[in-house]
This record gives structure tokens, C-alpha cells and sequence, in this order.
């Protein structure tokens, strides 16, 4: 089939990018289809590490095409500061980056609302990563924002002010303490959406519908994961897009029946940055120690990200709602040393015992319930085939196998291309 889809399964930073990287060679097109410079893609070769936020993770492979989707949100000015980077590094972006005419645009005073808002919230706070995500999906909905296409008219510019306006009187209205120049963010923003207007747009649906006549193959790389989904995940502490399997129809303009294997990737522990609900949420060294060992601050952010146990009630929650083909295990490294490792197979919710993922999984509702496996002593990260991982480890990917009735085919047992395992 043509399009399979890559997509996170837990909270974000499953290691997305580095699994689209070690895939990228099987696919013609990478394909961003929801989320914007939210996304911190981690990518390690070479010795060096590259995060990527709106540009897809195959832009480092040498015949890959890279689209960002009709469904993503862009911010000239981070992109810009990407391209810059990619430059740096001697890649030459112009003949393989493509950019959907309908793809709408973060301006700056999105991002300022985004900032008035969460202020406006105090202790509520979603934890949002302030790029103007959640105000850019607002506009978009509410049908009053502006699209890369829009660009390309005479009257963005006009479109562009009455937009702007109308957001400093709403950041007025929060009566929240943010401070700002806007003259001098915009001049910032005009020198980006100069850069911007460089790459190619397109009509994307178009695109890819041709490219599926042609038999090309596409990978739909998504961003975030599927507990921030905001039908499905742990709303309202979620994102503004839909990052589960459907959103790549929507985001992109393909057909499910168009749609083939359903990548799905998670860690062997669980991390969350930002609030929010987390059942198997650490607070003792075990958490410490997952965070330090799996180095888990945010790409983007550089925030610490929250830790705990695996978490297979929320875990078969997205396995379902995805209808995940095919799963990938990542970091299993990490848990290397702990003496017993605890899996959340259920939760205690108001008195009863449930297997399924509630409608509110606010810690006085939830209580998780563990099974426990023994451990594996073993260093993870330099082995290379699968005949050599340790009888624990296979242990504990054998249950999750069969408690997610779905095959895990690729463990990861570190951050480079090479540390990648097929089972
Ligand atoms: P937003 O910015 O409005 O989308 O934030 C809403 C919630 O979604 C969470 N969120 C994320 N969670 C994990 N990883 C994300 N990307 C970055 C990364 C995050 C970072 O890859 O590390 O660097 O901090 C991401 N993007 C959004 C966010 O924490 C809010 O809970
Ligand atoms: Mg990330």
C-alpha cells in the first residue's frame, strides 16, 4: 500500500525521529501531516546530533522528498532557523523540501496569545511549549487564519494586519503579564517569511495523489504522541492536532484505503513533559534514575520530562485507536540494571477493576495495577542482533506482545541509526 504511517504512541518523544531516519531509505516521500515547531525530532549519525521541529526526519537522505502537510503548522521564523542549520551542515534542502499551499501560518502574535493564555491559567496551565500552536489550530478552525498559499496573493500583507491586530486586543483582554515588541518581532518575521517564500509550494493532496498513481511509497511521520491527541488524549492537557492514524488522512489529503502499515512506536518506560495526568507517574529514584540514564529533557524545551513504568491500559488504548500494524520498542537500554521492572496491566478507577482507558484518568480516579518481571543486568547498547539480547529482555517484550496482540519488530537500544535491532 501506499502511505504507512510512523506514530508515537504514549506522550511525545517516543523517538520518532530516529526511527523515520532508519526507515527514511525504504520510503520516496516523508510526510509531515499535524503539529508544528511543538516537535523536537532527535536524530543522532555520525557522531552528531541533529533536532528537527517542522522539516520531516528523512531531509537528511540523499533521495528522500520531504512534505509538510496541509495539516502542520508553520512558523517562518523557526523554519528559517532549521534551513539555517541544515545549510550549516552542507545540506541542500531546495530540491527536496515541499511545502502544502494550505499549511496554516504561526505569527508572531500566536505566539504571544499562546504565552497570555497559559498565564491566564496559573496553576491550570496545560504546560504548553509557547511556539502558538494551540492558537494557530484556533484560527484555523474558527476560519480566520492565514495559509503558506496566502503568500502568494497581493493581499497578505493586509490579511496579515487585521489578523495581528485582532490578537493584541485579545492578548489585551487576558490581562496577563507578557511583555512584548511587536515591531521587532515582525521585522523577524518578514526576513523569515522571505526565506519561506523561496521553497516550493504546492498543492499537496495533489502531489501525493500522483505520486500514489506512480507507485511511490510514502512515510507519514507523526509528531507528539497519541495521549496528546485532542479527541483521544488526556484533554485538555493535549495538543491541538490529531496525532493518531486518522490525522494523517486529514493532514495530508489521502484516503484511508490508501493507507498500509501502521508503524507504532513507544518507549519501555513512559515520560511526560508538560501537565497532566500520569497514572505510572515516579516520584522516587527509580523515576530519577530513568530520567537521567534516558537523558529525558525536552528537544524543544529542554524541560524535564516526567518518568515511570509502562503503562499497557494506555498503551493498547492507542494500539486500538491507531490500529497499529506493527510496533517498535524504544530505549529498552535504559531500563538495563533495574533489579524488577513493573508493567501497569490494569487500573483500580473508582472501586473497580478496568482494563480499558477511562474518560478521566485524574490521579484520585486512577490507581494503576502492576505486574512485575525480573530484570536484565546486561548493557544494551552495543549490541547489534537479536540473538543476542538477554532472555529477560525478550521476557519482557514477549509479554507485552501478547498483551498488546500486535508483533514488536524493531527494539532501539540507543539514540544512533546503528543501535537498532530487527526481531
Ligand atoms: P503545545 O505546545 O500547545 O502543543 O503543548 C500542549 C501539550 O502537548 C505537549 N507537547 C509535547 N510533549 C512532548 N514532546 C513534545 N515535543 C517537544 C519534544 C517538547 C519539548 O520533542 O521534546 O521540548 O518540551 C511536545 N509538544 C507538545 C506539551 O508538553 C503540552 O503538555
Ligand atoms: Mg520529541
Amino acid at each position: 500500500m501506499a502511505v504507512d504511517l510512523l506514530l508515537g504512541l504514549q506522550w511525545g518523544d517516543e523517538g520518532k525521529g530516529k526511527i523515520v531516519d532508519v526507515l527514511t531509505s525504504k520510503y520516496d516521500i516523508i510526510a509531515r501531516f499535524q503539529g508544528g515547531p511543538n516537535a523536537g525530532h532527535t536524530l543522532e549519525f555520525d557522531g552528531q546530533k541533529h533536532v528537527l521541529h517542522t522539516i520531516p526526519s528523512g531531509i537528511f537522505h540523499e533521495n528522500s522528498v520531504n512534505l509538510v502537510g496541509n495539516g502542520v503548522v508553520i512558523d517562518p521564523v523557526i523554519f528559517k532557523k532549521e534551513l539555517d542549520n541544515l545549510a550549516r551542515h552542507n545540506i541542500d534542502y531546495t530540491p527536496k523540501l515541499l511545502i502544502s499551499r494550505k499549511a496554516h501560518l504561526i505569527l508572531p502574535t500566536h505566539r504571544l496569545l499562546d504565552a497570555a493564555s497559559e498565564a491566564s491559567k496559573g496553576k491550570a496551565k496545560i504546560g504548553s511549549t509557547l511556539k502558538g500552536i494551540g492558537p494557530t489550530y484556533m484560527d484555523k478552525t474558527g476560519r480566520n487564519g492565514l495559509r503558506v498559499g496566502d503568500l502568494e496573493m497581493a493581499d497578505w500583507k493586509e490579511k496579515y494586519r487585521s489578523l495581528a491586530d485582532k490578537h493584541e486586543k485579545m492578548i489585551a483582554f487576558y490581562e496577563a503579564d507578557v511583555q512584548y515588541d511587536l515591531e521587532d518581532l515582525e521585522k523577524e518575521f518578514w526576513i523569515a517569511v522571505q526565506t519561506l517564500k523561496k521553497l516550493t509550494f504546492i498543492d499537496s493532496e495533489e502531489y501525493l495523489q500522483q505520486a500514489i498513481k506512480a507507485g511511490k511509497t510514502i512515510l507519514a511521520e507523526g509528531a507528539q504522541g497519541s495521549l496528546l491527541d485532542i479527541d483521544f488524549g488526556t484533554y485538555p492537557f493535549v495538543t491541538s492536532s490529531n496525532t493518531t492514524a486518522a490525522g494523517a488522512c486529514t493532514g495530508l489529503g489521502v484516503a484511508p484505503n490508501k493507507i498500509g502499515e501502521a508503524f507504532g512506536i513507544f518507549k519501555a518506560y513512559t515520560t511526560r513533559v508538560g501537565s497532566g495526568p500520569f497514572p505510572t507517574e515516579l516520584f522516587d529514584e527509580v523515576g530519577e534514575r530513568m530520567g537521567k540514564v534516558g537523558n529525558e529533557f525536552g528537544a524543544t524545551t529542554g524541560r524535564k520530562r516526567r518518568c515511570g513504568w509502562l503503562d499497557l491500559v494506555a498503551l493498547k488504548y492507542a494500539v486500538q485507536v491507531n490500529g497499529i500494524t506493527q510496533l517498535i520498542m524504544m530505549k529498552g537500554d535504559v531500563l538495563s540494571g533495574f533489579k524488577t521492572l513493573k508493567i501497569c496491566t490494569a487500573y483500580k478507577y473508582k472501586g473497580e477493576t478496568i482494563k480499558h482507558f477511562p474518560f478521566n484518568i485524574e490521579e484520585e480516579n486512577v490507581t494503576p495495577i502492576y505486574s512485575e518481571m525480573k530484570g536484565w543486568k546486561e548493557d544494551l547498547t552495543r549490541l547489534k542482533d537479536s540473538s543476542e539480547l538477554p532472555k529477560e529482555f525478550n521476557d519482557y517484550v514477549d509479554f507485552l506482545e501478547k498483551e498488546l496482540e500486535t508483533p514488536i519488530k524493531i527494539v532501539s537500544v540507543g539514540p544512533d541509526r546503528t543501535q537498532t535491532i530487527q526481531r
